[in-house]
């Protein structure tokens, strides 16, 4: 399998190629695809060097697949370049994810809606991931009626500067500010770019892709995303209205069952999800699992993922070890 990375040089591109190699794809042959400024510069892969090509040069090369992670304006750009030689590509922007002609997936919930004609696929928000990974289990039984969100996202969601800003922070250091005000001992609410509406375009995303991922537009969301000073790993407080009731230790047993969720909820031992344990982890962590006293069949719940892993490159992959096991690609 003839894999290209674009956008290998950045923080999600460099996460791809750590989970690509842990996780064992069959690459033959990998293509690291980056900017102008950064093509003919080495990285090395599984103990090999690779050059670093330009886009350009990588459609020539017609990978079977290629992860993106280069914003949403090359992936408008150059994923259609890609899919007319016959690439299949996974893209981690957001470009793509509303584009009614597109699949937008998480594949241990929705994998089976991809087919061979696929040939541009959306990767989630990081946000949406770790949320539809725990509440899909518990929508398939008690029927989700309405959402309320509030996120805690580290400052690596928003890229290299926003984590040198924090570090240089931190150090005492003056440098070059990625928000509009500080963020050390900080909580922003604002994620993303501010929309007509007065909500942010990462609030919106919690609104409408668990609707396409859980194909059902039955329930209804309503987000505050929140940024705060951690370096890695996204928290979410999560009120789920039910329509129908449930009984505690039921979530608790559906959620200790559900693929790639681990529940950490023992209040005797302190014992629940943190951003600085989730690091590095590819499952997504619920805990603080209890119910909402003011409100009948409703449910509370902490939500927390590696956004980089899981909210990234980890689901990335997944989507092409799912093409890859079904004869898809
Ligand atoms: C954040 N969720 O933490 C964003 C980062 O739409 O893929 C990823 C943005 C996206 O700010």
């Amino acid at each position: 399998m003839k894999i290209a990375v674009v956008g290998a040089t950045g923080m999600v591109g460099t996460v791809m190629l750590k989970v690509l190699e842990e996780r064992n794809l069959p690459v033959t042959e990998l293509i690291p695809v980056a900017s102008e400024k950064s093509a003919g510069k080495k990285l090395l892969y599984k103990g090999k060097e690779y050059t670093i090509v330009t886009l350009e040069d990588a459609v020539k090369m017609k990978p079977d697949v290629a992860l993106f992670s280069a914003g949403g304006d090359t992936s408008l750009e150059w994923a259609p370049k890609f899919a007319e030689v016959g690439t299949t590509v996974i893209d981690n922007s957001s470009a793509w994810r509303m584009d009614p002609t597109k699949k937008l997936v998480v594949p241990e919930i929705n994998g089976d809606v991809l087919t061979k004609d696929d040939k541009i696929i959306a990767n989630p928000n990081c946000s949406t991931i770790q949320l539809v990974a725990v509440l899909s289990p518990l929508h398939l039984k008690y029927k989700m009626k309405r959402v309320v969100i509030s996120t805690y996202q580290s400052v690596s969601g928003s890229g290299v500067k926003a984590v040198q800003q924090l570090d240089n922070e931190e150090a005492g250091i003056e440098g070059e500010m990625a928000y509009p005000h500080k963020i050390g001992r900080n909580a922003l609410p604002h994620c993303d770019v501010f929309l007509e509406n007065g909500y942010t375009k990462e609030e919106m995303k919690l609104v409408k892709e668990p609707k396409k991922i859980l194909r059902d537009d039955s329930f209804s969301v309503t987000a505050t995303a929140v940024r705060i000073p951690t370096a890695g790993g996204h928290s979410e407080a999560v009120n789920v209205q039910f329509e129908n009731n449930f009984d505690l230790d039921e979530v608790r047993t559906i959620l200790s069952k559900t693929p790639g969720v681990i529940v950490e909820d023992d209040l005797e031992n302190n014992l629940y999800p943190m951003a600085i344990n989730a690091h590095n982890k590819d499952e997504v962590f619920v805990g603080r699992i209890r119910r909402d006293e003011s409100q009948e069949n409703t449910l509370n719940l902490w939500i927390v993922a590696d956004n980089l892993r899981k909210g990234a490159a980890t689901n990335t992959v997944q989507i092409a070890e799912y093409l890859i096991a079904n004869n898809l690609v």
